[in-house]
This record gives structure tokens, C-alpha cells and sequence, in this order.
């Protein structure tokens, strides 16, 4: 039987001190899956030993490659080469995972051997379309069900693939890096244009394996002539996971925190912009390069927030962090208005009316629309029970309104947490928040 994982959240406290949150999510499955495909030995560090990412090593271990560890965010990935992944024996079970599943769409689409992709109830209601009907222009025959959705059953089409010229009709990695992965197995060039910059880790690491990107304006261009030779990955925290305390810090009176050795690429830091347009106070602190990824000291000190409207240019550059974000714009003077984030709607859940139902409870005047939110912030903001929807960003993001509450917060549902940040509950009370979990 699964666990239940109820938070309780008693009202108050600050956040004070210098921890380091764990490894980047998005860059811990690109490491498994391009070391998995090159030539050679790549050693990982920083990796995130969470469920989403674990999910994906699994997966490539079920397809023969050899992986030692994770021991305290170390990998030893044995490269099997860009056509060594063998059959696996069964179904690919991806948890909760959408990058998971959307990029090994695009990779098994081009091998010598079928698949099945599975997932768990959330990830098996999201959309896959936006991956399989492209895929499906090179070539690829991916059965969904009729709604579009996982189980996705792959027939690999080994040499027949052929690229394309797509222009995305969103702003998503997920898509772009499935094609990508897709263009790596296909004939010709295959080239994704995204209609508004997103998360490049892909072909940055693609770049540091040696394999040929280019990138020209918004337009990314791959083929199948290159290889990938092992390279040692340093993984940063998750700007998606330091998130949740630039926020907590930023609004609770008396916090002074430093958060090490943070990912820093700017297609992430929109939180930080978003904040700052807040009125946040957030240094960012030796400003590094390790492996070929931006890194970062980040010190946050409370101040107070006024409310804004939200540059639509800075949207794909945080979409994991609005949930929070909605926790700061309740802390704020004044109106925040938020739009063009219909992507929102189909993340682990529908964060714009499962954020703007908990709001509600807890006595925040949020309006959900459409694309966005509408808060009216400053007002106090209560207890209550809130329900995460099993979705780790929204447990932890009310976990984080609880610094400003006036009485108990209970969240529901909040085993997922693990799917990216096991040591959530751990770090957060070790640095002021009065958080309990109960199992049952
Ligand atoms: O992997 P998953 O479940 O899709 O995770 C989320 C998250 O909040 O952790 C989205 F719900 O992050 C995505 C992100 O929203 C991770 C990601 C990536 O690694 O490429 C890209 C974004 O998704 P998308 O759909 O905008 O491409």
C-alpha cells in the first residue's frame, strides 16, 4: 500500500543560516541518459537522489547500462554508446516523471526494439501529444491512449527516422529535448524553433559530450552524425528547489539565509527577476562556471513585497516556481497579476486552480483565470487544510506560507515531496520552519 504523507505547519518563525538544496532535477536525468549514450565512463556529482531522477536511472539500467551508485550524489555511469541500449525485459515505469517520459519518447522512437512507458496517475493524465505528434512527423509510431495520454507504446523505427524543421507551439524543454534526442537517430537535420527561450541544459550538455548543436536565435538544429564521449557532470542544487526559500526568506521578517552552490543558467533564474521585481532582496555571490553551467552563492534577507504584473517574458524562465511565487504575491502589498502560464495547467497538477483553491482556504483573495492568477495580497493570511493534489511544488510551497500564517496549515497528499527534494522537511525545520510530517 502507498504512504499518506500529511505536513502540518505551525505558524511563524524565520529563515536563518547557509545550506546547499539538493542537485538540479533537470540536469540529473540529462547526466544518466547522456552518459548512458557515450563512449566511455562519465563520473556524476550532485546528482539528485530523488524519485524523478531515479526513475530514469532505473530505466536505463533496465536497458543494460551499468551504473554504480548513487552514493552521496556520486554516479559511475559505463557508457554503452550512442546504439548500445538493449531491450528491456519490461514496461519502463517513469513514477511521476514528465521529463522522464517526454525525453525517452524522442530517444526510443529511433531504436532497434519496442517499448512501454507507464507512469503513475498524475503523470498518466498528462499531455503527450505535444511529443508524440511531432515524433510522428519523423517517422515515429507512438499508440497513446485516446485521450493522448501514457501509457505510451513505442515501435522503434532504427534507421527510418527523419528530421524536421518544427516550430513549437509552446514554450517547452520537455518537447524541445525529445526531439532533439529523436534528431539524434534520424536522417537529415532536425531542427526545433521554440517560441520563447527555455531550459537549454540539453544542449549544453550535448555541447560539453562533444556531440554538434547549433543554435541560431530561438532555432536549435541537431543530425545524427556526431557521438557522445564521456565527460565528468557537477551537478548544481535546483534553482527549482532553492526557490522554495528565497521566498520563505523574502517573507518572513528577521531572515537572513545563504544558499550555496546554486544553478544559475539564465533560461532558470526567473524567480530571482520575479522576486526582485518584488522588491526581494537576493545577492547573487561568487559567480562561477562548472561545467559549462553558471553557479552561484545566493543570500536572501526578508523584505517587504510589493505586488506586480508579471512580464510574460519571464514566465518559461520560472514555470516550476509560480506555486511559490503565489505564496509571495499574497505576501505583497497591492495586486499580482500573472499571465501567458496556461502551461500551469498541465504540470503534476493543475497549479493555477489547485494553488488558487488553497489560497482561497487559507483566506488569500486569488482569482484564477485562464492563463494566470490575480492576488490581492497583503491581507493575512490564515489556517487550514489545503490539499497538494500529490504535487511536491504545491506541499512544499504552502509548507512555505506557513512563515506568514496566522494558525496551523495542514497539506494533504505530500508524499510526492520525494519525487525532488527528499530532504525538504529536514531542511526547512533545521533552519526555522515548524514543519511535521505524518505517515500513515
Ligand atoms: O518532470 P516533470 O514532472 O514535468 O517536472 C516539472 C516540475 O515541476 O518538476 C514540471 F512539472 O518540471 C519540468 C518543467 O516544467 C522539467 C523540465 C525539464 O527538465 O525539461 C521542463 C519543464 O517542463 P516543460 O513542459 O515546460 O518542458
Amino acid at each position: 500500500m502507498t504512504k499518506t504523507i500529511t505536513f502540518k505547519v505551525n505558524p511563524g518563525g524565520n529563515l536563518q543560516g547557509e545550506t546547499r538544496v539538493p542537485g538540479d532535477k533537470s540536469m540529473s536525468h540529462r547526466s544518466i541518459m547522456l552518459g548512458s549514450l557515450a563512449e566511455g565512463v562519465t563520473h556524476v556529482k550532485g546528482f539528485l537522489e530523488a524519485e524523478d531522477a531515479l526513475a530514469t536511472l532505473q530505466a536505463f539500467r533496465d536497458m543494460g547500462v551499468r551504473i554504480e551508485g548513487p552514493v552521496n550524489g556520486e554516479l559511475t555511469i559505463h557508457g554503452v554508446g550512442k546504439h548500445g541500449l538493449k531491450a528491456p525485459k519490461n514496461e519502463l515505469y517513469l513514477g511521476n516523471s514528465g521529463t522522464s517520459m517526454r525525453l525517452l519518447s524522442g530517444l526510443l522512437a529511433g531504436q532497434p526494439f519496442n517499448t512501454v512507458l507507464t507512469g503513475d496517475k498524475s503523470l498518466s493524465g498528462r499531455p503527450m501529444k505535444r511529443v508524440t505528434e511531432p515524433l510522428a512527423m519523423m517517422g515515429a509510431e507512438i499508440k497513446t491512449t485516446e485521450r493522448g495520454t501514457a501509457p505510451l507504446h513505442i515501435t522503434g523505427k532504427a534507421g527510418q527516422l527523419k528530421g524536421i524543421d518544427y516550430v513549437m507551439p509552446m514554450a517547452s524543454a520537455q518537447v524541445k529535448s525529445c526531439l532533439m534526442l529523436a534528431g539524434m537517430y534520424a536522417q537529415g537535420e532536425t531542427s526545433v524553433t521554440e517560441p520563447a527561450p527555455t531550459r537549454d541544459h540539453t544542449e549544453r550538455m550535448l555541447s560539453g559530450f562533444g556531440y554538434p548543436v547549433r543554435k541560431q536565435g530561438n532555432k536549435i538544429t541537431i543530425n545524427a552524425e556526431g557521438k557522445l564521449t564521456a565527460s565528468d557532470i557537477d551537478v548544481p542544487s535546483d534553482i527549482s528547489s532553492a526557490a522554495f526559500f528565497l521566498v520563505g526568506a523574502s517573507i518572513a521578517p528577521g531572515s537572513d539565509l545563504t544558499l550555496k552552490h546554486v544553478g544559475i543558467n539564465p533560461t532558470r533564474t526567473g524567480v530571482i527577476d520575479i522576486l526582485k521585481l518584488m522588491g526581494a532582496h537576493i545577492e547573487i555571490l561568487n559567480e562561477r562556471l562548472v561545467g559549462g553551467e553558471p553557479v552561484a552563492d545566493l543570500h536572501v534577507v526578508y523584505s517587504p513585497l510589493k505586488g506586480i504584473d508579471i512580464p510574460e517574458e519571464l514566465v518559461p524562465l520560472a514555470i516550476d516556481e509560480f506555486p511559490v511565487l503565489f505564496v509571495a504575491a499574497a505576501c505583497a502589498e497591492g495586486q499580482t497579476r500573472l499571465s501567458g502560464a496556461e502551461e500551469l495547467r498541465v504540470k503534476e497538477s493543475d497549479r493555477i486552480q489547485v494553488m488558487a483553491d488553497g489560497l482561497k482556504i487559507l483566506g488569500v483573495d486569488a482569482q484564477p483565470t485562464a492563463d494566470g492568477m490575480i492576488i490581492q495580497g497583503g491581507g493575512k493570511i490564515g489556517g487550514g487544510v489545503v490539499d497538494s493534489h500529490g504535487d511536491h511544488r504545491i506541499a512544499m510551497s504552502f509548507s512555505i506560507a506557513g512563515l506568514r500564517a496566522g494558525a496551523p496549515i495542514t497539506i494533504l497528499d505530500c508524499a510526492n515531496v520525494n519525487t525532488s527534494f527528499r530532504e525538504f522537511k529536514q531542511l526547512v525545520t533545521s533552519l526555522g520552519l515548524d514543519l511535521v510530517s505524518e505517515e500513515s
